[in-house]
C-alpha cells in the first residue's frame, strides 16, 4: 500500500521517533508500505517519520552504475545509532518531504552504524560515499530534523522563499 508522505512544514516531521520494541508481522508489513511508496516517488531513501509513523525505522535502496534500483540492495535500518564518525564531505541532498528542493549538505564522509534488522539481529555497517550521506539524512528524520536546517541563515532564507513559490505554483496547476 503506497501511503502519503508527509511534507515540509508539516510539524509531524519535527517529532523524535522512538524505539521499535516488535520485529513482528506489523513491523514487516508497514517495511513493505515504506518501501512501495518510496519507489512509487522515485526515492532512494524513506524514514518512517515521513509517512507519518513516528518510530525508528529507515530505509535505504541505493541505484547500481546503471542508475537502477534492485529490491535485493534494499536495506532496512532499525535502531540506528552513529557509533564512529571520520572526515567530512558535501554533497546535493533531496528530501520526498522537501520536494522540488536540492542543495548542498556537509556530512561526516564516513559512519560506522550499529542498528537491527526487520527481525531484530544486530548489525554493523561501515558506510562511506552515497549510502553514508544517505544514513545521515535518514537517521536526522528519526531525530526531528531536515535536511534544510543545516542551510546557513542566506540560503535558508532563499530557500523559503522559493519553496512558498513552488507550493503556490501547485496550488494553481491543480
Ligand atoms: C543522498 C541525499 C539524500 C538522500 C535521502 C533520500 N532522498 C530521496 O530519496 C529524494 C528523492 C526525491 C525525489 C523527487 O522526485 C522525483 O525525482 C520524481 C524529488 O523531486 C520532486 O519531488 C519534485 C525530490 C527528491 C539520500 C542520498
Ligand atoms: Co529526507
Amino acid at each position: 500500500m503506497i501511503l502519503p508522505i508527509v511534507t515540509y512544514p508539516d510539524k509531524r516531521l519535527k517529532q523524535r521517533s522512538k524505539p521499535v520494541e516488535s520485529f513482528d508481522d506489523t513491523l514487516h508489513n508497514f517495511l513493505e508500505d515504506m518501501y512501495e511508496t518510496m519507489l512509487a516517488s522515485n526515492g532512494i531513501g524513506l524514514a518512517a517519520i515521513q509517512v507519518a509513523k513516528p518510530i525508528n525505522a529507515l530505509i535505504i535502496n541505493l541505484p547500481d552504475e546503471q542508475g537502477e534500483q534492485h529490491r535485493s540492495n534494499l536495506m532496512e535500518i532499525i535502531n540506528p545509532t552513529i557509533t564512529l564518525s571520520e572526515g567530512s564531505t558535501f554533497y546535493q541532498e533531496g528530501c520526498l518531504s522537501v520536494p522540488g528542493f536540492y542543495e548542498e549538505v556537509e556530512r561526516f564522509d564516513t559512519v560506522t552504524v550499529a542498528y537491527q534488522d526487520r527481525f531484530g539481529n544486530e548489525q554493523l555497517i561501515e558506510a562511506d560515499g552515497l549510502l553514508s550521506v544517505a544514513l545521515q539524512h535518514e537517521m536526522e528524520h528519526l531525530h526531528g530534523k531536515l535536511f534544510i536546517e543545516k542551510l546557513s541563515y542566506t540560503r535558508r532564507k532563499k530557500f523559503e522563499k522559493e519553496y512558498k513559490r513552488l507550493q503556490k505554483d501547485k496550488k494553481n496547476v491543480k
